[in-house]
């Protein structure tokens, strides 16, 4: 007999020896041996198998995941329809090259993308391999379209790994620290971060453009990039009007303005994506993650005169749009269509938001409860002085997972908890996952 896997995994949280147990510690020796140690690791144990909202660990221990593999698994773990569409795609054909010889999954993907994609004009996608490289490309596309050289970014953002995104992103450490030199012609701006700036989103608009034009100016600016909410910064949600002043700017100046969705996409924050929640209509935008059920894919979807303003050939990759990760892709957006996982989302956060509110009562340490649908997040910070506590989050997550229960940290002052759980756990799981959270916050909050 098989023995289940994905969503038919017993859907418990079930700590059956110390975390890490001795199968992982065998493989985290071997891991010590052959893989390079500038890989971090959240949690320590190794993954056997998962679904559903659990992952369970080469000694048997079932961890609830409120993690996602970083907001990729939002249909969950080896979801049947990825599964099966990858299984089958897999006997066809595995590779073929989309520039070599196209096939029908590419253009499938595409199509999904110009519909769900916020915007009502003329799409047209271009399928990559990783969310920095769908970021590096939407740049090339900004550039060869506007013939202007400068790129501007927002203060906590994260956009990648590579030289360009490194350039986006905002934190040293550890993203770019001793990595340099970066990218040329990117220039980095304020957002509007509410908890801490304390302004309107209007009045955080007006201080970012009136930076961008007297630093920058529209005529050398080829594109503007924003995560609509940040992801690797916190969770920052800007203030209502931000981004829809922002995004005007950007039109009114032939600007490119691009959402980085590869975070927020795909029903994580309870929409499709979180432009929509205040009509924000990006010219460009980069999408990755949940698209494909845990395959690697990415894509930029865009203005149709944006997107084809390239000339032929300019864009490409040996691997980007494999037909494999393609059919997983649209295998995970059916089920997100047919489990509306949207709403689902909405309600995940709304029970975790919940949660943490009532816990802000017990402790003081809590500066912020932010978020959209299932992407929420706590920043520990002297409630006062807003001092970050940096210190927090490693302990708590330790904590948690400890006793089975995998968090994520975050914060470009290391000082946020996020919880990012699939789109298809359990209200039974979630319950028990946020009883461990909340009480391990008390207990480190105390110490
Ligand atoms: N843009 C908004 O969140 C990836 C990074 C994890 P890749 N975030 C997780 C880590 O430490 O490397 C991300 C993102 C946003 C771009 C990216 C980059 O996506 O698929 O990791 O390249």
């Amino acid at each position: 007999m098989t023995q289940p896997s994905g969503p038919e995994l017993e859907q418990v949280r079930r700590v059956v020896t110390e975390i890490p147990g001795p199968r992982s510690l065998e493989l985290a020796q071997r891991r010590k041996e052959s893989v390079s140690a500038a890989l971090g690791a959240a949690v320590p144990v190794y993954a056997d198998r998962a679904g559903g909202g659990v992952v369970v660990d080469v000694d048997g221990n079932s961890l609830i995941d409120l993690g996602s593999g970083i907001a990729v698994t939002n249909v969950g773990n080896s979801a049947p329809l990825v599964v099966e569409a990858i299984a089958a795609q897999a006997h066809l054909l595995t590779h073929t090259c989309f520039m070599v010889a196209g096939y029908e999954p590419y253009i499938q993907v595409c199509e999904e993308l110009n519909a769900l994609t916020p915007g009502d004009y003329d799409k047209r996608s271009a399928l990559f391999n990783s969310g920095a490289e769908a970021v590096e490309n939407a740049i090339k596309i900004a550039r060869s379209y506007t013939g202007r050289n400068a790129v501007v970014a927002v203060e906590h953002a994260y956009h990648g790994r590579t030289n360009m995104t490194m350039a986006l992103t905002a934190k040293n450490m550890p993203y770019k620290h001793r990595f340099g030199p970066f990218a040329p012609e990117v220039y980095r701006v304020p957002t509007s971060y509410p908890v801490r700036d304390g302004l309107t989103g209007i009045e955080a608009a007006q201080r970012t453009i009136a930076r961008i034009e007297t630093e920058v100016a529209s005529e050398n600016l080829a594109a503007l990039i924003i995560e609509p909410i940040q992801g690797e910064g916190g969770f920052i949600v800007p203030a209502e009007g931000f981004l829809p002043a922002i995004q005007k700017w950007c039109n009114d100046h032939d600007v490119v303005f691009i959402a980085d969705e590869i975070q927020t996409g795909f029903c994580r924050t309870g929409d499709w994506f979180a432009c929509n929640h205040e009509e924000v209509i990006p010219d460009l935008i980069t999408t990755a993650k949940g698209i494909a059920g845990g395959m690697p894919l990415a894509g930029v979807t865009g203005r149709a005169a944006i997107m084809d303003s390239v000339h032929a050939g300019g864009l490409g990759g040996t691997y980007g749009g494999n037909p494999v990760a393609c059919a997983a892709a649209v295998g995970a957006i059916k089920t997100m269509r047919e489990q509306d996982l949207a709403q689902r989302a909405r309600h995940i956060g709304s029970v975790m938001h919940s949660r943490l509110q009532e816990l802000a009562k017990d402790v003081d340490v809590i500066a912020d409860i932010r978020g959209r649908g299932a992407m929420m997040a706590v920043e520990f910070a002297d409630p006062e002085s807003l001092n970050p506590r940096a210190d927090l989050p490693k302990r708590i997550a330790a904590t948690c997972a400890q006793q089975g229960v995998i968090v994520l940290t975050a914060g470009t002052f290391g000082n946020v908890i996020r919880l990012l759980p699939p789109l298809v756990i359990s209200d039974a799981l979630l319950e028990d996952a946020m009883d461990v959270l909340t009480d391990a916050i008390r207990v480190e909050a105390s110490r």
